[in-house]
């Protein structure tokens, strides 16, 4: 491996279908169409602005979380891995983000068993956790450390709090050394090792933030995370995502980076 973990070129997303409105939610109101699309569009913008090659995927009506990209599968410049999602709703898509990753990847590995989202894996620079969610099982993510390791990677399980989505719902890498999380995940103990910034109360939502190369891409609702992040990449750039967040989203499920 050489270089920084969020160090990308590339990108796949998947243009978001009218169908969005019934993703899977755990809050009472629906987004709008047309409110997902204004943000997808920026956030596509933005991954451009930041140096990636972005490469749209068609909308698919018949999975309304589609868009969500990263949860059906995981991407490292060595390969990719196909997961098993564990929303009976969403298995589906791993059969429909096979091609692209085909096409891209000369090793495209499967998980054959038990269910693992891609939320739950973050990737840091020693090492790569994979956390146990609703999402996914413990058979998955012992299968997914076995293909990790297959890709000369070495992943490690950890617990997610409950009530949380994906690991990533609450957290992510600010750089090198440093990471972002909810204090009840930073008070787990698993990143030994980082600087954990802790999200200010009332902003928790906004640790699902995404460094890619100089740029931090920050939940534009969260000012108080944004002052406290100020200064710990080049460029600071808010975006959109509260539409998308009543889906239960954050910035780093609209794509995969490698
Ligand atoms: C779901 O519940 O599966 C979608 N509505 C949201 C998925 C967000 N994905 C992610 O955080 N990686």
């Amino acid at each position: 491996m050489s270089g920084r973990v969020f160090d990308f070129t590339r990108a796949i997303v998947r243009g978001p279908a009218p169908s969005v409105v019934e993703g899977l939610r755990t809050g009472e109101e629906a987004p709008t169409y047309q409110g997902v699309l204004t943000e997808h569009r920026a956030y596509v913008a933005a991954l451009e602005a930041a140096g990636l090659d972005v490469e749209m995927l068609a909308p698919l009506d018949d999975y309304p979380d589609a868009i969500f990209v990263e949860d059906p599968a995981f991407v490292l410049p060595e390969g990719a891995i196909l997961l098993r999602p564990g929303a009976p709703s969403r298995i589906g898509e791993t059969a429909e983000i096979a091609p692209a990753l085909r096409r891209r990847f000369e090793r495209v590995l499967e998980q054959d068993e038990g269910y693992a989202d891609g939320g739950d894996i973050l990737i840091l620079p020693g090492e790569i956790l994979i956390g146990l969610s609703a999402r996914t099982d413990k058979l998955g993510a012992r299968r997914f450390c076995e293909l990790a390791r297959d890709l000369g990677r070495k992943a490690r399980i950890v617990e997610v709090p409950p009530g949380v989505l994906h690991l990533k719902t609450a957290c992510a890498l600010v750089d090198e050394e440093t990471l972002i999380a909810t204090p009840a995940l930073a008070a787990s103990g698993i990143f030994a090792g980082l600087e954990v910034i802790e999200t200010p109360a009332g902003e928790e939502k906004a640790a699902n933030l995404l460094r890619l190369n100089e740029t931090l891409l920050v939940g534009a609702d969260y000012p108080r995370t944004a002052a406290l992040l100020a200064g710990r990449a080049p460029k600071l750039v808010p975006l959109a995502i509260a539409e998308n967040r009543k889906i239960d989203a954050g910035l780093s499920c609209l794509s995969l980076r490698w």
